[in-house]
């Protein structure tokens, strides 16, 4: 009786949860057979398409069966899913019983919930709460497949992990892995506002219809945690650091209560954004300086109240002090009284604090490259345990490309978790294809060189500060209410690659690039491995038009949208691109070497020897570091002025080379996304020809410099780039 019930319920969740595209539901004609059927993008990288029919028996003869050992919401979500991969893939659904299986079973439990899992003694001990095994057994002359954990939420990982093997196509038979995260806390950050609006949004509205909480559950919620647990992320952030103080108050707490009990399941917990000012904007008191005891008192008193409503809340993130936002600076307190005396009020309920070093002040004349470091590094080993600071990848402010962030490897004593921005606020929006694996793995592989070469940005993530110190890696969020959740096909591929670098700092882009096509796109090795090689070559494409030679922040006021290198009038200096490039008669870039800003000197020592010398400076990010003249010979030969150039006429170049390979791929995958790109491609070639001309005319027009033969001029002048105004482009901060 049960096991018929748990089949039936199972069944229903799979109806309701599992928006299907329209085309598959039409009956298929003889040209469709061959054609892949139209798809929209809902289903991620989730999709489950039919195993071809000469791999489907091996996969059948091993995915026979389930047996589930466990009884909790996350054993009932990681039996739904395996259904959903075999009704998808191998065109049935499967019986689930709790029983011993004789084979060709699937088998998922815990050594505490299943006798047998117990019984085969496999190497959970150092896999922790969140790791898994995946075991193919022998069974009575028939493969089965055992997936375990210590927890339940491991089993869910290692469910996710199996039905990627069927996904990738790679054998069952002799399956063998164990994985475990390297990171604590795997966290996306969704700038969203309370009335739905997203900063720095590009895919729609927020998710979090506040509207209809917590009486109306949007099953998106629940796709969106399958989503999110397929690759290990944990936590969710549901409000922007630019923070409104309401979502602290009673009636949206239940709302947000709704919300945890929809991802609980998955293994994800909620935090939200605590706006710093809230005690007197919510509490009625005078002030919120973090020293005065009824601040401190609210605080707690708050936390409590929330712990109340949800009991497994994961904390809080905190802008302060920073682009308006309030803070313990207010009150000429340190970011460490700030967030000591929050993490104060979290810590008796197991909350964590994550307190944001992006700051920088309009007050302060020096170069905003190094003002984080110096609030920041001095603070080192004044925080309370249950706080981790939250650093972006470079300095300045998700460029596309940057020098990693100096606080890496300099805060020895306090735990630092990293923030990577995924919706591309700096890098074309949704339109542009740019995937930032490459972005990603260059930041974390990079060698801090403290205490000592060697020491990467990842090593200094994922090895805790002290035992049991917390460690993680916050993604700011790209998904939206668009059917395709981050506005465009490709950029799912970020999200995917945020999670999975999250659960391995040392993970590789390529090989993530690889598995999300395949799962995304297409079983035909050719098609993927077109898609990689776009996808490959796609963010340093951007960077090429946009932001070549380690120039940075040129795009236009405010949206961001465009090109603006010719901005120089607004009121703080470090919001001008004229403020970043420095270009002038003599040539181009920001000195941060001692005879400049002296940025340099927040690296370890053989780092800042070698940056600090133009001639061992890479190349792409020379200009970051040094204000050469425009005749300076490159490597190629060139002169700097005929190496800009070239790059930017590369980036173009690289976009049309994209837009030559999807061609190709016309046909091999479903025809609606396919011509979706295809759309997307076009406005990023003209937007990449738009970023080069722009650029071309205006560093012309300061440097004096002819064109060389066969670099084509702008197509128009200078004024008509400055008069365009986009002053509608989406995601402005409000
Ligand atoms: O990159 C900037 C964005 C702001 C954002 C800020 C931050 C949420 O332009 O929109 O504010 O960074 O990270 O706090």
């Amino acid at each position: 009786m049960r096991l018929l019930f748990v089949v039936m319920t199972l069944f229903a969740a799979l109806i309701a949860a599992a928006p299907r595209t329209d085309a598959r539901s039409l009956p298929s004609s003889p040209q469709t057979a061959t054609i892949p059927a139209n798809e929209d993008g809902y289903d991620l990288w989730l999709r489950y398409r039919p195993v071809d029919p000469a791999s489907r028996p091996a996969y059948a003869a091993a995915f026979a069966s389930i047996v589930r050992h466990g009884n909790s919401p996350t054993i009932d979500a990681a039996v739904a899913e395996l259904q959903r991969g075999a009704l998808g893939m191998l065109g049935r659904e499967l019986q689930v019983s709790e029983e011993d299986a004789l084979g060709g079973a699937v088998i998922i439990g815990t050594p505490a919930t299943s006798r047998f899992v117990a019984s085969l003694k496999l190497p959970l001990a150092g896999l922790g709460a969140e790791g898994f095994a995946i075991r193919s057994v022998a069974m009575h002359g028939r493969v089965s497949i055992v997936i375990a954990a210590n927890s339940d939420i491991g089993v869910l990982y290692g469910v996710f992990r199996f039905l990627q093997q069927i996904q990738t196509r790679q054998k069952l038979n002799g399956i063998d892995i164990t994985d475990s995260p390297k990171l604590q806390v795997r966290i996306l950050n969704h700038w969203d506002n309370l009335d739905r609006y997203v900063e720095r949004g590009y895919a729609g509205q927020s998710l979090w219809d506040w509207q209809k909480l917590p009486g109306y559950k949007d099953p998106r919620y629940t796709d969106y945690a399958r989503a999110n647990a397929s690759i290990g992320i944990n936590g969710v952030v549901l409000t922007n650091v630019n923070a409104n103080a309401e979502i602290l108050k009673p009636e949206w707490l239940v709302k947000v209560r709704a919300l945890a009990e929809v991802f609980r399941p998955y293994g994800i917990r909620v935090y939200l954004t605590a706006r710093f000012s809230a005690p007197i904007e919510i509490g009625g008191l005078k002030t919120a300086d973090p020293l005065d005891p009824a601040v401190a008192a609210w605080w707690k008193a708050k936390a409590d109240e929330i712990y109340r409503v949800i009991p497994d809340f994961g904390g809080f993130l905190v802008k302060a002090n920073s682009e308006g936002q309030p803070g313990p600076g207010d009150y000429k307190r340190s970011h460490a009284d700030g967030a000591n005396m929050l993490a104060d009020a979290v810590a008796p309920h197991g909350g964590i604090v994550m307190w944001r070093a992006f700051v920088y002040s309009a007050e302060n004349a020096e170069d905003r490259a190094k003002q984080a470091y110096a609030d920041f590094q001095p603070l080192d080993g004044t925080f309370r345990d249950n706080v981790i600071v939250q650093v972006k990848n470079g300095a300045i402010d998700f460029q596309p490309r940057e020098p990693f962030h100096p606080l890496f490897g300099a805060m020895p004593r306090t735990p630092l978790m990293m923030e990577f921005q995924i919706t591309k606020e700096y890098l074309g929006f949704a339109t542009h294809l740019a995937y930032l694996g490459p972005m990603w793995e260059e930041v974390l592989q990079s060698d801090t060189f403290r205490p000592r070469e060697g020491v990467t940005v990842a090593d200094t993530l994922d090895t805790p500060v002290r035992p049991g110190a917390v460690t993680g890696m916050a993604g700011v969020a790209n998904i939206g209410t668009d059917r395709n959740w981050s506005g465009s096909q490709f950029d799912q591929a970020n999200w995917y690659a945020f999670g999975r670098f999250a659960w391995d700092p040392d993970s590789k882009s390529d090989a993530i690039a690889r598995d999300w096509a395949r799962m995304t796109w297409s079983d035909d090795p050719a098609t993927v491995g077109a898609i990689v090689a776009m996808m490959g070559g796609s963010r340093e494409a951007v960077v090429d038009y946009m932001t070549p030679l380690g120039l940075a922040h040129l795009m236009a006021t405010g949206h961001h949208y465009g090109p603006g290198p010719w901005v120089a009038n607004l009121a703080r200096p470090e919001w001008n691109p004229a403020y970043y490039h420095r270009a002038g008669k003599d040539g181009i870039g920001f000195d941060r070497t001692k005879t400049g800003s002296d940025a340099l000197s927040q690296y370890a020592d053989p780092l800042a020897k070698r940056w600090g010398n133009p001639e061992t400076t890479p190349e792409n990010l020379l200009l970051w570091f040094h204000h050469v003249p425009w005749d300076r010979k490159m490597t190629s030969g060139r002169t700097l002025w005929e190496e800009l150039l070239a790059h930017y006429d590369r980036g173009v170049a690289s976009v049309a080379a994209m837009q030559a390979r999807w061609e190709e791929q016309k046909g091999r995958v479903d025809h609606r996304r396919w011509s979706e790109v295809s759309d997307f491609l076009a406005i990023q070639h003209a937007e990449a020809k738009w970023w080069r001309d722009a650029s071309i005319a205006y560093f012309q027009s300061v440097s004096g410099r002819p064109l060389p033969a066969g670099v084509a001029a702008p197509e128009h002048d200078l004024d008509w780039y400055k008069a365009i105004d986009s002053k509608y482009a989406p995601g402005n901060g409000k």
